[in-house]
């Protein structure tokens, strides 16, 4: 189990450890999309550095063999095309068997296109249709706050997601109701389907509107587990706000033919794109 007493309690991770998860779930990600030849790429390899920092960085009180289990903390992955780096880190953490990621977005398989609380252990939202996900993680949010549970909860969102004006109802929201269990993650690469985010509908600066709107936001690597690490920490002392931590990340990290390429936000690699993409990662196909 990965649940501790204190749950604002800072975490002081092993980083070489961190970095070779990430390195090896960024692995499990082209290696499950090359076999569904469909799926995300782009934001999955993109965030696989921050969401490891979360899971594996001690962060998340949760327990992999009991992934209903009622004090835990919440995770929901409001951009959820990107669920299969979710999907590799569920695995890895043994909430369901690794075999099950070779399977993704096949007919009958428990791992779909978009997470589905109903099918995969370890998802807690229904996601994909983009800004419902951060106002279920807000209710989710009040919802501990009513019980009188101290649980947290963590939600990834993006700037194409952004862009919905659903996102900011619940940022208004939130920081009326002085909601402070709730992280918001935001995958701010500078791209979404089909170009930059600033040509199809400039976001603008996303942290500077999280703080304007009465949120605690931070901009940081995305890349740097160090500097993800501390806006972690920093978050849990956050009191009475909401808190973003805006993660600038090169979207197919670091895949040279897919970093910063929009086209990877959504095409799977063919056998010889893998094959490449592997020994790029130093390792055999
Ligand atoms: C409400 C809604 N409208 C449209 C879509 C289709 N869609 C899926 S992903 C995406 C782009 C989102 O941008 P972003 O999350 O920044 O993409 P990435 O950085 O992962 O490439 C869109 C428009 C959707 N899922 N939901
Ligand atoms: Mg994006």
């Amino acid at each position: 189990m990965i649940a501790v007493a204190d749950r604002r309690a800072p975490r002081d991770p092993d980083f070489d450890e961190l970095a070779a998860i990430a390195h090896e779930l960024r692995i499990d990600v082209l290696k499950m999309l090359n076999l569904s030849a469909s799926g995300h790429p782009g934001g999955s390899l993109g965030m696989a550095d921050v969401f490891t920092t979360l899971f594996f960085g001690g962060h998340l009180a949760i327990d992999p063999q009991d992934p209903t289990w009622a004090e835990r903390d919440r995770f929901v992955l409001s951009n959820g095309h990107i669920c299969p780096i979710l999907y590799a880190i569920l695995a890895r953490l043994g909430t369901f068997p690794r075999d099950d990621l070779w399977t993704l977005r096949k007919l009958g398989s428990n791992l779909q296109g978009h997470p589905d609380f109903h099918h995969t252990k370890g998802v807690d939202a229904c996601t994909g249709s983009l800004g419902n996900g951060v106002s279920v993680a807000l209710g989710m949010a009040l919802s501990a706050r009513i019980q009188n549970k101290d649980w947290r909860v963590y939600v990834g969102s993006s700037d194409g997601e952004s862009q919905e004006g659903q996102v900011w109802e619940m940022a208004t929201a939130a920081v009326h109701h002085k909601v402070d269990n709730l992280t918001l993650l935001l995958d701010w690469n500078g791209i979404q389907i089909d170009g930059f985010t600033k040509d199809v509908m400039d976001v603008g600066d996303l942290r500077a509107k999280f703080e304007t709107f009465g949120w605690h936001a931070v901009e940081v690597d995305g890349h740097d587990m160090r500097a993800v690490n501390d806006a972690l920490n920093a978050a849990k002392q956050v009191q009475g706000k909401p808190q973003a931590i805006l993660c600038r990340t090169v979207l197919g990290k670091p895949i040279s033919f897919m970093e910063n390429v929009a086209k990877w936000h959504g095409v799977a690699p063919d056998d010889d794109q893998l094959a490449q993409a592997l020994t790029e990662l130093g390792t055999a196909p």
